[in-house]
């Protein structure tokens, strides 16, 4: 019996996996290997990217937070330049990433699925161009690396939260 049982889960369980549509995917580390690691992943579940500020300075990109559905994230990264702040549209979303970066990052780029664009920082560096692998799939979170400015970012891209076939909506 627990052999019949083993085998069955075992059997379920692949079945299960592979007949799932993949969602998931992301984009990067892009950036250099220093300050400390930080992880916007639980914050998804505050709901979709609504809007996003962004720190500059007159080389880097120096910060970063993001609102998640109605919340505000933490701050990430440094204190200097400006702090910029843009809002998406209701149910717009973020498709495309693009930017540049040295050891620290100069340049972010985001590119709605509305056909607005939002460029911050210089133009100068080692471009990147990060977009979700799977149809119908919109940037989710962050996470990367910071410091006194960001040193790295990546891009994590999934459906939009009601989109989601397991959501229960
Ligand atoms: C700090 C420190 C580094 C990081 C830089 C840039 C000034 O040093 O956290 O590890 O690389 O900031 O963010």
């Amino acid at each position: 019996m627990f052999w019949f049982t083993a085998l069955a889960l075992l059997c379920c369980g692949i079945t299960i996996s592979t007949a799932q549509p993949r969602s998931s995917s992301s984009s990067g580390e892009y950036g250099g290997g220093g300050g400390k690691r930080f992880s916007q992943s639980g914050n998804q579940l505050d709901g979709p990217i609504t809007a996003i500020r962004v720190r500059v300075n007159r080389w880097y990109i120096v910060g970063l937070q993001v609102r998640y559905g109605k919340e505000w994230s933490n701050y990430v990264g440094g204190s200097s330049g400006d702090l910029e702040e843009i809002f998406l549209h209701p149910g717009e979303s973020i498709i495309q990433a693009t930017g540049k970066y040295k050891t620290y990052l100069r340049q972010l780029v985001f590119v709605t699925d509305k056909g607005r664009y939002f460029p911050f920082g210089k133009d100068t560096g080692i471009s990147f161009n990060a977009a979700p692998l799977y149809p119908n799939t919109v940037l989710r979170y962050f996470t990367g690396r910071s410091g006194s400015v960001i040193d790295a970012i990546a891009f994590h891209w999934d459906y939009y939260p009601s989109d989601c076939p397991s959501c229960g909506k």
